[in-house]
């Protein structure tokens, strides 16, 4: 068939030699943000040949990244899990894994999860997930399937995602603003209704690499390439940065200040928009008066870039018209996060970007994308007796109450202390918790896991947390073998819906939602029969495009569902459930002095606060510790701890990589290659040298992730977990205050070239990392803009305590 001219291809075709092609979209698993790229899946005689992208699909125009072209290696690696197994619980760490059947997997998990809901109460289970795989959405895996009340996202302070999409609900009642890269329209960049923005700002963001929370990288690039300025605010120089025409190279955890100073020189200069701020924000002039303390003066001693740099950059993005923002994970992992949001919030305000063709847009709450309740389709089936013992409720309610989740450090906290009360269980959906990802303070997560009555895990590969915790273990479909839907941004302010479609069958492996649906059926059948009745298929309707009148069947023809999304919704009442103009907030304007904010104990307006351990805040401790440490930053090869095992991807980075500057490698006798060992207050870790002049001196970057597939998988080896993993260097329990944040991106430490010895210490069973008091937030305890003898934010200035 010739397919020359696209449009009206159809879903699936057969080719001459029996090859059938299915046009489609990725998602979990493996791992990846939904940003829903198009992938065309060749299979013939029931095996998958190869994945190409889908030069049909309407923004990704066949661009896919190497995680989605070697999928033929994930997908038949001999070390993957493709049968239900089981293991008795006293042989926890060891290789005694019994195949066994779906049906005897299921029962063992009813017996036990049977008897701890009715000896000791649902929430006495907890459901951790990791990132936004099709698995993470779920709420609904806590919620409906096992009916605890308990989900967690485990990573501490929630410190990704949880606190942009709270800031936002709070300031502007919608869900997290992203990037308009014209997603949603139908003649794309060029479409009448769409303007290019004249400036792209990626601000602790690299979505080349990351695609994070559903934001094309490429789309940023088109849009360069058409004109628009870039401005990056990041410490390293990473390729993007290189091409941006504007580089903030700030100090780690420093954003807040850089925003305020911003805002300052926007408002001191009158570049703002006058006539938005009148009508539709609140509080314009409380916030002016507060940034009028952080001039760029000020700003620049904090974040360690020159004043004017700082005015230059605000100038440029207040001037561009349109411009928008792309703020990442960096504005997340640091407990002054909450605040660095705001800050960027103002600025898209108070320069009139918000939901303007090319600005940063909203979610249109009337056109059915609201009505499917993301979390709230399994917390509203919870008894209220329930709700109320989410952990970490009466401490952090403008955490758990948004998030409908357990706080991850409290969770820890009650694992390790029982209190508020003893957990019995956990059912690890889509995380690999030891592996340096959501935990901090890994061992301490073994530890207090590993001894619980009855663990059970969905994953693909054995990892280290199945091995070491795991009674049961549930193998999980590819995107490519199962039939479902992908939104664009979790759904939040989806661009398009796409269908996942089923191409091969690959063992007895079950897809995500067919998993809820079948255990939910015997765990917590009333969430499952009755009213509740639904087979797997509506349930993924209902859940993923319910209210929208689109489903599978219907996507699946489409293949790619574009959606778009009325701009300027303040003016004609899409923001609000009234149908009102304005914003869904108490004042209905957007507040820039946040009440939500003030009801909640939190500051009204933003301030900067030094991270918890840093040259200022902590000059005792960086005089031991003297390297600013970020993490995690991603590549392009590795999704989290996943693919380590795929040889294609695993020769792109061999090793967990430490990138430091020429000349502290040099002053430390380090070469490019050589181990090192990488040490603080909470932990240390063994990782690889890579000299570069992407981090400035003082500054050292770890990747985060890494455990070695290839090594002994037993405990307390466990896959060599322990070797690599910076997350044992990372805080438990430092979150900011309304729980949100915790400072993965902006830590102390120091490093020296590793001898052996070094290698041999790391497996030591049961021994913890240094442990963190629990950490009650104090209000004055690192806020810079309290102390009014400021002089300038270096250690001399005696702001640590
Ligand atoms: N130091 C440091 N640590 C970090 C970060 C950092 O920047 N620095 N980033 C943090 C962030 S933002 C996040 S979100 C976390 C991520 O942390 P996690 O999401 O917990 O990441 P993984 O450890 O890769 O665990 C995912 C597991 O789920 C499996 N999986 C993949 N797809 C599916 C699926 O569809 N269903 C199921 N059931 N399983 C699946 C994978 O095989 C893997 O074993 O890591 C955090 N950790
Ligand atoms: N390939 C791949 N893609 C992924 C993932 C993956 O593991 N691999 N993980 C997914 C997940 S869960 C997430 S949350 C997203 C995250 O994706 P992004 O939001 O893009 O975040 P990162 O890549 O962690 O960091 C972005 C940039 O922030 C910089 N940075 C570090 N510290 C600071 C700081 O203090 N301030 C500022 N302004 N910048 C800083 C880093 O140098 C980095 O270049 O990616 C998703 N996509
Ligand atoms: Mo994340």
């Amino acid at each position: 068939m010739d397919f020359d001219n696209d449009i009206g291809k159809p879903w699936r075709w057969t080719e001459e030699d029996g090859t059938v092609v299915t046009r489609g979209a990725a998602w979990s698993a493996p791992g990846c943000h939904p940003t829903g790229c198009g992938i065309k899946t060749y299979v013939k005689d029931g095996r998958l040949v190869r994945i190409e992208g889908d030069e049909n699909h309407p923004v990704t125009k066949g661009r896919l990244c190497v995680r989605c072209l070697t999928l033929k290696d994930f997908t038949y690696h001999p070390d993957r899990i493709i049968y239900p197994m089981k293991r008795a619980r006293e042989d926890r760490g060891l290789d005694k894994w019994e195949r066994c059947s779906w049906e005897e997997a299921y029962g063992i998990i009813a017996e036990n999860v049977g008897r701890i809901k009715e000896k000791y109460g649902a929430e006495t289970l907890l459901a951790m997930t990791g990132t936004g795989r099709m698995t993470q959405m779920a709420g609904v895996g806590a919620h409906r399937a096992l009916g605890t009340p308990n989900g967690c996202y485990a990573q501490s302070g929630f410190a990704c995602y949880g606190p942009r999409v709270s800031i936002t609900q709070y300031l502007l009642g919608a869900p997290y603003p992203e990037i308009d890269f014209a997603g949603g329209l139908p003649g794309g960049y060029d479409d009448p209704q769409y303007q290019v923005p004249e400036m792209i700002v990626q601000w602790g963001k690299e979505p080349l690499v990351s695609n994070g929370d559903g934001l094309f990288g490429h789309a940023v690039l088109d849009l360069v390439k058409r004109g628009a300025k870039l401005m990056c605010v990041d410490p390293r120089l990473t390729w993007t940065c290189a091409l941006a025409d504007y580089h903030l190279q700030l100090r780690p955890g420093t954003d807040a200040a850089l925003g305020m100073a911003m805002l300052d020189t926007i408002i001191a200069e009158d570049l703002y928009d006058h006539d938005f701020v009148d009508k539709w924000c609140y509080g314009f002039e409380q916030l002016a008066e507060r940034v009028a303390t952080m001039p760029a003066e000020r700003a620049a001693d904090i974040c360690g870039i020159p004043a004017e740099e700082i005015k230059e950059a605000a100038r440029a993005y207040a001037n561009a018209k349109p411009a928008s923002i792309a703020w990442g994970l960096a504005i997340d992992q640091t407990v002054n996060g909450a605040q660095a949001g705001q800050c960027i919030l103002s600025l898209i305000a108070i320069t009139g970007n918000f939901d303007v063709p090319g600005g940063n847009i909203l979610q249109d709450i009337f056109d059915g994308s609201g009505d499917k309740v993301v979390a709230g389709l399994g917390w509203k089936l919870l008894p209220d007796e329930l709700k109320e013992k989410v952990i970490g409720l009466e401490e952090y309610p403008a955490y758990v109450n948004m998030m409908l989740r357990a706080h991850a450090d409290r969770a820890l906290d009650a694992l390790e202390t029982d209190i508020p009360y003893k957990i019995h269980g956990i059912w690890f959906g889509s995380t690999n918790l030891l592996a340096p990802t959501c935990s901090a303070q890994p061992k301490r997560w073994y530890n207090a896991a590993k001894d619980l009555d009855f663990n059970w895990v969905n994953d693909i590969f054995m990892t280290p947390t199945a091995m070491a915790l795991c009674d049961v273990f549930l193998p999980i479909s590819s995107c490519i073998e199962q039939d479902s839907i992908v939104p664009t941004h979790y759904g939040g302010t989806p661009n398009y819906y796409s269908a996942l479609n089923k191409c091969i069958e690959v063992g007895e492996c079950k897809g995500e939602f067919y998993n809820y649906h079948d255990m939910g059926l015997i765990v917590n059948p009333s969430a499952w029969t009755g009213d509740n009745a639904c087979t797997p298929m509506e349930f993924i309707d209902d859940y993923f495009v319910g209210g929208t009148g689109m489903n599978h069947a219907k996507l699946r023809e489409e293949v790619t569902h574009q959606r778009v999304v009325g701009y300027r919704k303040y003016e004609t009442g899409h923001l609000r459930p009234d149908g009102m103009p304005g914003f869904n907030t108490m004042t209905g304007r957007l507040e820039l002095y946040s009440y939500a904010f003030q009801s909640f104990g939190e500051d009204p307006l933003p301030y900067y606060v030094e991270p918890p351990f840093s040259p200022v805040s902590t000059p005792e401790v960086a005089e031991r510790y003297p390297f600013i440490l970020t993490t995690g930053a991603r590549e392009y090869a590795y999704f989290h701890s996943e693919g380590r095992q795929i040889p294609y991807l695993r020769e792109l980075v061999p090793e967990p990589l430490f990138e430091v500057n020429e000349a502290d490698a040099r002053a430390k006798g380090i070469k490019d290659g050589d181990w090192v060992r990488v040490e603080n207050q909470f932990g240390f870790c063994l990782l690889v040298a890579k000299v570069t002049n992407a981090v400035k001196p003082g500054l050292v970057h770890a990747q985060h992730g890494w455990w070695f597939p290839e090594e002994d998988g037993e405990a307390p080896h466990l896959f060599g977990v322990w070797k690599s993993n910076i997350n044992s260097l990372v805080p438990h329990s430092r979150n900011g205050k309304l729980g949100f944040g915790a400072p993965y991106k902006c830590l102390l430490c120091d490093f020296r070239k590793a001898v052996p010895e070094d290698f041999e210490n790391v497996d030591v069973e049961g021994v913890d990392q240094p442990g963190m008091p629990k950490h009650k937030y104090d209000d004055n305890f690192y806020r810079l803009d309290k102390d009014e003898s400021y002089q300038g934010a270096s250690p001399a200035a005696g702001e640590g305590e």
